[in-house]
C-alpha cells in the first residue's frame, strides 16, 4: 500500500481513498485534523441534528403476527409502510446475540490494514478489474458513486452478494462470511413474511416463483462511518431511497439515521426529517423503489440519510431484498384497475439497477426513472 499522501491536491487524496482502497478509514487514521474539500457537502445536503424530530413510534412485535393480534398487527406494518416507508420490529427471529457478533464483526473487519480489505476492491492495485482471480460476489468500496459524486460520502463498506451457501463461504471475507449468513438467512424469513402482508393487503398472493423473483438477489452489507473531524459539514451516506423491494437494516447505537416525510401525518410535516433512534435487539424496516413501484406508489419507498458523529465510528448492517435482473416491474395489474392509473411504467430490473447505481444519489429521484408524470 503506498505511503499516506499529503492530499494537498485533490487527485492524490482521491487515488488514495478511492481508487488504492485505503477509504476514509485509512485517511482518517492518517492523522487528518479537518475534513478534506472533496467531503464537504453543500449546504443544503448537511445535516442540522436540531432540524430533526425523533420517531417515537414503538417497535412491532412479529411474534403476534402467529397469534390472535394478528390483524392489528398487519394493519401495524401496512399504515407504516403507507405512511413513512419506515419502521421498527423485534421478536423478528434474527437472534438477538446474531446482532451483537455482527456490528463487533463490522468493527473487526474495518480495523483491518487496508491491503486485507483491498483484494475485494474492484480495480485497485490490490485487485485490478482484469484479475481473474477477482472476487465475483464481494465489493469493497467506499462512498457510494465516487466518480460521480460533488461531494464524498464518509463512508466505507464491503458488500456480500448471496447466490447459495456453498459460495458464500467460499467467497465472502472469511472474517464475517459466517455471521453474515447466518443474518441474511434469518432476514429473509422476514423479508418474505412482510412481503406476503404488504401484497396480501393489495389484493395479491404471490406463489414461491414470484416471491423468489421479486427477492431473487440478496445482499448483505457492511457499512463503516468512521469518526468525523467535522460531522457537521459531511453525510455518512446522503440522501436516497433504497432500490429494493425491502431492506432489514441493523444500526448500532449510536444513531444518526435519518427519516424524510413525505406527507404530513400526525401533525408532522411534509419534508421534515425524522430521526429512527437506535432500539436494542430491534431491526429497521425499510420499504424500497421496487415496492413503491408494485403498490403503484400506496407503500412509500423511503429517502433517507445518515449523519456521521465526532467521538465515534458507526456502523450498520442492512440486508436488501431486490429482484431478479431478468424480471419485470411494474404496478401489479390488480391495483392499477383499483387506481384506475398506472403511476409507473413497466421496467426491466436490469435497466433499473444500472441506472441506480450509474448515479449519484440524489433523494428519489431513482423512481423517476420508472414514473409516469
Ligand atoms: O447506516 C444506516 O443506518 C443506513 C445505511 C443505508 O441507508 C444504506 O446502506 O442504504
Ligand atoms: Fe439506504
Amino acid at each position: 500500500m503506498a505511503p499516506a499522501p499529503s492530499f494537498s491536491d485533490s487527485d492524490s487524496l482521491f487515488n488514495f481513498v478511492v481508487r488504492d482502497g485505503n477509504g476514509v478509514k485509512g485517511m482518517v487514521d492518517s492523522g487528518i485534523t479537518k475534513v478534506p474539500q472533496q467531503y464537504v457537502q453543500p449546504k443544503e445536503e448537511r445535516i442540522n441534528k436540531s432540524d430533526a424530530t425523533l420517531n417515537d413510534n414503538p417497535p412491532i412485535d412479529l411474534s403476534k403476527l402467529d397469534g390472535p393480534d394478528h390483524d392489528q398487527v398487519v394493519e401495524e406494518i401496512v399504515r407504516a409502510a403507507e405512511n413513512l416507508g419506515f419502521f421498527q420490529v423485534v421478536n423478528h427471529g434474527v437472534p438477538v446475540e446474531l446482532l451483537e457478533s455482527l456490528k463487533e464483526t463490522a468493527h473487526n473487519f474495518f480495523g483491518q490494514p487496508p491491503e486485507k480489505k483491498a483484494i475485494y476492491h474492484k480495480g485497485s492495485s490490490a485487485c485490478p478489474s482484469s484479475s481473474p482471480s477477482r472476487n465475483p460476489l464481494v465489493k469493497y468500496g467506499t462512498s457510494f458513486a465516487p466518480e460521480k459524486e460533488k461531494a464524498l460520502e464518509w463512508k466505507d463498506y464491503v458488500s456480500m452478494t448471496y447466490t447459495n451457501d456453498t459460495e458464500a463461504l467460499e467467497f465472502w471475507p472469511k472474517e464475517c462470511k459466517e455471521v453474515s449468513l447466518e443474518y441474511l438467512k434469518t432476514s429473509i424469513k422476514m423479508v418474505r413474511k412482510l412481503v406476503e402482508v404488504l401484497m396480501g393487503k393489495l389484493g395479491v398472493t404471490l406463489d414461491d416463483a414470484k416471491m423468489n423473483a421479486l427477492t431473487g438477489l440478496k445482499t448483505v452489507n457492511m457499512n463503516y462511518y468512521p469518526a468525523c473531524p467535522n460531522p457537521e459539514l459531511t453525510v455518512g451516506v446522503g440522501r436516497h431511497s433504497d432500490l429494493g423491494t425491502i431492506t432489514v437494516l441493523l444500526q448500532d447505537g449510536i444513531g444518526g439515521l435519518y427519516v424524510r416525510l413525505e406527507e404530513d401525518i400526525n401533525g408532522k410535516k411534509k419534508g421534515e426529517w425524522m430521526e429512527i433512534p437506535p432500539i436494542p435487539g430491534a431491526l429497521v424496516i425499510n420499504i424500497g423503489d421496487t415496492l413503491e413501484i408494485l403498490s403503484n406508489g400506496r407503500y412509500k419507498s423511503a429517502e433517507h440519510r445518515v449523519r456521521t458523529t465526532s467521538t465515534q465510528s458507526r456502523v450498520s448492517v442492512p440486508v436488501f431484498t431486490i429482484p431478479k435482473r431478468t424480471e419485470k416491474i411494474g404496478p401489479l395489474p390488480q391495483v392499477v384497475e383499483r387506481d384506475g392509473v398506472a403511476r409507473y411504467r413497466e421496467v426491466l430490473f436490469e435497466d433499473y439497477l444500472n441506472n441506480f447505481f450509474g448515479n449519484a444519489h440524489e433523494g428519489k429521484k431513482s423512481l423517476d426513472f420508472a414514473r409516469i408524470f
